[in-house]
């Protein structure tokens, strides 16, 4: 029997049929998705086994009992309260949480702890969307809809990945376009990603050109006489500001004729979708690249009507969730806010709660440096993984350390940040817990339990209860279910909604709790009397007092060109891990399409900084260093670089690329300039190379080190500076395997060091090394652990010539690796349903696609160059 939820990954928010047996499938039903799933859905079966799960509170590292926690922390709390003022005392939250855990939380430190310093990684990931959406609606709106991603004749994507972070909804632009091919695509964007594999055009412009772009198209408008004077008279202030301050798109890096292109498309359908993500809302100068968006489809009346429209796209399953709850610092509850009085009383008033902070709270970059100076004297982390993900990581965690007293709510205790807390407490996690997600076009949908809660675990609304209870605030804090807590939310919007908020989802007030647990996935907003729109503003309808939305004159930055051996470092995703990896490291089939942290650098700075291919690298500035591997690749520009913000030091010896990251901020969201870093990149020296593939779980401890699950156990990626007097001891201690047989060839030719060991009989590890990157057949030789394999086969390093090398899996959720790929090409498979059809690649979740075309195209292309 399946239990109909939600994915716990990124805002697209699909419906997922899931069992306890961890048979996951697409919900036919979800407006979201109607069925899809990418390949991170797919495999969420392999992610929720109780393999490392922290199953007990535990304080500085030994298991305590729930009464001794909640007593630690309510304790801690009051005492810093008592002695120092509210405002010594923080939480730090996540766009993971539910919305009720989330609503339970802000009100706990809001309305009774009495301070607003309450900020969470969404000031990471869309702080300048909703200074954006406020400055110009006077309200955080998403005006939109999925569907008008369908319906637009021109869709542009800034700053965004959608392929590899939205694949569910990248699917449905592709299968609309595949349906209307006059519906054309623009990606602008720094870096030719994956996304670009369905672009008409993509617009290779410098980082942080964006303002100047949009301010050129805003001239264009109007020289093309395309402003809605209609529109703007009755509904926006601040055109004629606006204009004055737009030039004519130069200086964003971009060519007069491909400016022409952009303008032309822009301006020649009214039907237009500008979605964008972290390439805007990541920077220094975020929130203006939001208004420079926001100001063209004001001032072409293009908004909130079906297939136009601005749409912000967010990352996290309840990014939205917590906006409506208000748990950013400088928020209140149902979207109403902190610097008015009347909002303030309202929500006091309806909380009847003690205290009420006046000034909002410290922001997330200033708030963990408060915790470095000794501000903060209690730290509470929720669902989050700042020593990871916060710019200046290590700082961040010499911060976390000091506070005299941090806990941590996580699955895990094994993670960057829950290793410096003092108090660790398990929260139960996806498919154990139960309340709302709100996705990215505000749709409301349910995530339900189908597992039993393992250990002593527990929802964190539940522990953030029990500590309000036992801090003395009993009849606030007595929910019994999340059906409870969400019914006080609901009535909350009511309150906000009379002082004319958008937010209103008072028709759900009374929800009984058997309706609550049939919930369908639905829109915001959703009020008590009648029923609403579910777009916003194509009738006006602005929250600033007259009614009307304004345009914001946008002055665009001064580019940051990298300055003499220095290179500018952007930061991104990829397309099968999730964050930090907590989740998405444990499901072998996730860990095949990337197994390391790499660098993408241009073949122009790779020649110039002597990077050979597939060598290792070293990152640094005055704030951290890394080491990567080196991906020689055009796709990111001379005198930039790429790398994904995933690995931990979990995961690898130093792979935690935020130790790099400045925390500069933009002024208006305080959100950091995460894609904006400096670095000066230098080959790293290491005496020998290594792949490792073994049944047991391998720690990375090398100078290099970056291990990976694999289908058989765990793979790595190593390296050393000295070389090893006794390989065989290396071996053993990489694999993790002191026990079994060695069997040992030396090739003298290559330099290759081979070992594999056995234990009764079967292969339990392989370990090759070389002087230089070693060439072995990865995938095969995974695939050969655990088996009853003669030595020769799996010392050859190659696979036998019954089994040709499948080499690196480039479909996760069929297991086909690009040399089949390319074989199957040669072989005539040279269309995509053509090659879908022959190997099976991209016939589950679709993620691939775009990478199947990629290789179609460039064995094309080498096809070509032979003839
Ligand atoms: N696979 C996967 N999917 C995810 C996530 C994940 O971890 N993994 N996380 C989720 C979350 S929380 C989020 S926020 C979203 C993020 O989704 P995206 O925003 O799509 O993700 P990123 O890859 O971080 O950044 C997008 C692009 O911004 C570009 N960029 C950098 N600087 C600039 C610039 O100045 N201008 C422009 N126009 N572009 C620039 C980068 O080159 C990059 O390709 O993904 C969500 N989905
Ligand atoms: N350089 C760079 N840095 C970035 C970004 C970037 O693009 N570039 N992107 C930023 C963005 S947009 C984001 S959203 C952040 C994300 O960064 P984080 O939020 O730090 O990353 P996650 O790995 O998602 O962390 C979630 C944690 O919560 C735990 N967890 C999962 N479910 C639950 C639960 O139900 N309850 C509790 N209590 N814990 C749970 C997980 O095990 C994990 O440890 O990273 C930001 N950092
Ligand atoms: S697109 Fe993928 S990660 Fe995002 S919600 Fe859907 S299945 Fe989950
Ligand atoms: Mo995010």
């Amino acid at each position: 029997m399946s239990t109909c939820t939600t994915c716990p990954y990124c805002g697209v928010g699909c419906g997922v049929l899931a069992a306890a047996d961890g048979s996951i499938q697409g919900d036919p039903n979800h407006p979201a998705n109607q069925g899809r799933l990418c390949s991170k859905g797919t495999a969420l079966g392999a992610t929720v086994g109780l393999e490392g799960r922290l199953l007990q509170p535990q304080l500085n590292g030994r298991d305590v009992s729930w009464d001794t926690a909640l007593h630690v922390v309510a304790t801690k709390f009051a005492e810093a309260i008592r002695d120092h003022g509210p405002d010594s005392v923080a939480f730090y939250l996540s766009g993971q949480l539910l919305t009720e855990d989330y609503y339970v939380a802000n009100k706990l430190i809001k309305g009774y702890m009495g301070t607003a310093n309450i900020d969470t990684n969404s000031r990471l990931c869309m702080a300048s969307s909703v200074a954006g959406h406020k400055r110009a609606f006077g309200s955080d709106t998403v005006p939109g809809q999925y569907a008008d991603f369908e319906q637009a004749d021109v869709v542009v994507l800034v700053g965004s990945n959608t392929a590899w972070c939205h694949p569910v909804l990248f699917r449905r632009i592709e299968a609309a376009k595949a349906a209307r091919p006059e519906m054309k695509i623009v990606v602008v964007d720094p870096r030719r990603t994956a996304t670009c594999q369905i672009a008409d055009l993509h617009l290779a412009i410098q980082s942080d050109g964006d303002a100047a772009l949009f301010n050129g198209l805003l001239t264009q408008i109007k020289a093309r006489g395309l402003i809605d004077q209609a529109y703007v008279e009755a509904h926006v202030n601040g055109l004629e500001e606006a204009l004055q301050a737009a030039g004519t798109g130069e200086g964003c890096g971009l060519d007069a004729d491909q400016l022409a292109q952009f303008f032309d498309l822009w301006c020649g359908s009214e039907k237009v979708v500008t979605l964008y993500s972290m390439g805007v809302n990541q920077s220094a100068r975020g929130t203006d690249k939001v208004n420079a968006i926001i100001n063209c489809h004001l001032a072409t009346g293009r908004i909130g009507r079906a297939g136009m429209g601005p749409f912000s796209m967010t990352g996290q399953p309840n990014a939205m969730g917590g906006r409506e709850v208000g748990g950013l610092s400088n928020m209140l509850a149902s979207h109403l806010e902190l610097d008015n009085a009347a909002h303030r009383d309202a929500v006091q008033g309806f909380w009847q709660s003690p205290a009420m902070p006046e000034a909002p709270g410290l922001k997330a970059v200033d708030l963990f440096r408060a915790c470095h100076t000794g501000k903060i004297k209690a730290l509470w982390i929720m669902s989050t993984n700042p020593v990871v993900s916060m710019p200046e990581a290590d700082f961040v965690a010499e911060a976390i350390r000091a506070v005299p007293f941090s806990v941590g709510s996580d699955l895990f205790a094994a993670t960057d940040t829950m290793s410096c807390v003092d108090l660790v407490l398990p929260a139960a996690g996806w498919g154990e817990k139960t309340g709302t997600v709100t996705n990215s076009e505000r749709c409301i949908s349910r995530q339900r339990a189908f597992l039993p809660t393992p250990g002593a675990a527990r929802p964190d609304w539940a522990i953030t209860a029990e500590v309000g209870r036992r801090m003395g605030w009993g009849d606030a804090f007595e929910y019994a279910s999340a059906a409870d807590v969400f019914r006080e939310h609901a009535a909350l919007s009511g309150v906000a909604a009379a002082l004319g908020r958008d937010f209103d989802i008072s028709g759900l007030q009374n929800i009984s709790d058997a309706d609550y647990d049939r919930l369908e996935p639905q829109v915001w907003p959703i009020p008590a009397q009648g029923t609403a729109e579910t777009r916003f503003f194509s009738n006006g309808g602005f929250y600033h007092a007259d009614g009307k939305a304004k345009m914001l004159p946008i002055t665009p930055p001064v580019l940051t060109a990298p300055v003499g051996d220095t290179l500018l470092f952007n930061t991104a995703r990829v397309r099968d891990h999730w964050h930090t990896m907590t989740r998405t490291g444990r499901a072998a089939p996730l860990g095949a399409h990337m197994g390391e942290p790499y660098l993408e650098v241009h073949p122009v700075d790779a020649d110039r900084f002597g990077l050979g291919a597939a060598a290792l690298v070293e990152v640094s500035n005055p704030h951290g260093r890394a080491v990567l591997r080196v991906l020689v690749t055009d796709r990111v520009q001379a005198g930039t670089c790429c790398a994904p913000m995933h690995w931990t030091a979990q995961t690898a010896a130093r792979g935690r690329i935020n130790a790099l990251v400045t925390g500069n901020v933009d002024p208006v969201s305080g959100q950091p300039a995460l894609k904006m870093a400096q670095v000066v990149v230098k080959p790293y020296a290491v005496g020998w190379y290594g792949f490792a593939a073994s049944a047991a779980q391998m720690q990375p401890t090398r100078p290099y080190a970056a291990i990976a699950r694999s289908k058989t156990g765990w793979r790595a990626e190593v390296a050393g500076h000295k070389t090893p007097q006794d390989w065989e001891a290396e071996a053993r201690s990489v694999l993790n395997l002191p026990d079994g047989v060695v069997s040992r060839f030396d090739d003298a030719a290559s330099g290759m060091v081979r070992i594999a060991i056995y234990d009764d009989g079967a292969l339990s590890g392989a370990f090759f090394a070389a002087p230089g990157p070693v060439g072995v057949a990865r995938a095969a030789t995974v695939d050969l652990i655990g088996q009853k394999v003669p030595a020769v086969r799996v010392l050859a390093g190659v696979p036998g010539a019954d089994q040709p090398s499948k080499g690196a899996v480039v479909c996760a959720c069929m297991d086909v690796g690009r040399h089949e790929l390319q074989r199957a090409i040669a072989g005539g498979a040279a269309s995509l349903p053509a090659l879908m059809d022959c190997t099976g690649a991209g016939t589950n979740c679709g993620s691939c696609r775009p990478e199947l075309q990629d290789l179609i195209a460039k064995t094309e292309t080498q096809r070509m160059a032979a003839e």
